[in-house]
């Protein structure tokens, strides 16, 4: 089902189920090149979510700022490459949310376990913010906020379900958002766990 959740954003209702065991099995095989870590904040602060990336492009942050770099600063060497059903099905959610011709060079993958939380932010590290940025939700549900390009803007709650894909884009692209701390439970596939992939283009 294709809900409307804000101006630009698309929730594709459990679009990504029949394809999350091998999506799973991708992102397994990608941390076991490119392990999940917990990275520093430029303010100090290490993250409650695990990440690692895949794609020519990964998102990483340190004390010297948040940007995109080829390289794994774990390893030294390339993330690993996109695999072309991340970037077929990131194509085809965004096609179906109205947005032709996405091609995503990066994919930044989240892990999240009881507790987790990513606080309010935007995504502005993208050379070209008119490109969406298509979600991807698997394992225990989150409670998802998302608010409008002001930080003090009121925040709406959406809960994201293992399966859901969400495709932001337009207005909704620069809109404030974050995840609330992961309430415990236990996925039949992922355990105590959350994992999302966001697919972009980076560069
Ligand atoms: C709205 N991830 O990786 S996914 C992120 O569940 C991030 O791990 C969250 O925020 C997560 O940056 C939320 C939904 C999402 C992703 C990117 C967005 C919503 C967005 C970019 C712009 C606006
Ligand atoms: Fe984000």
């Amino acid at each position: 089902t294709r809900e409307e959740i804000g101006p630009g954003a698309v929730r594709l209702r459990g679009w990504a189920l029949p394809r999350a065991v091998e999506l799973l099995a991708a992102v397994e095989a990608i941390a076991a090149a490119a392990p999940f870590r917990h990275m520093v904040t430029p303010g100090g602060f290490e993250m409650s979510v695990a990440m690692t990336n895949c794609g020519a492009a990964g998102w990483v942050t340190d004390r010297a700022g948040y940007r995109y770099a080829p390289d794994d600063p774990l390893t030294g060497r390339p993330w690993p490459p996109l695999p072309v059903a991340f970037g077929d099905l990131a194509q085809a959610a965004a096609g179906a949310a109205g947005y032709r011709d996405f091609q995503p060079d990066a994919c930044l993958i989240n892990r999240y376990e009881p507790r987790a939380r990513l606080t309010l932010h935007q995504d502005r590290d993208e050379r070209d913010k008119g490109h969406p940025i298509v979600s991807l939700s698997l394992g225990l549900p989150a409670i998802f906020q998302f608010g409008g390009l002001k930080r003090a803007d009121p925040v709406r709650r959406v809960t994201l379900l293992h399966g859901d894909v969400v495709v932001w884009g337009g207005a909704a692209r620069l809109f404030h958002h974050g995840v609330l701390p992961l309430k415990d439970g236990t996925h039949p596939l992922l355990g105590k766990r959350r994992v999302n992939l966001t697919l972009r283009r980076a560069w």
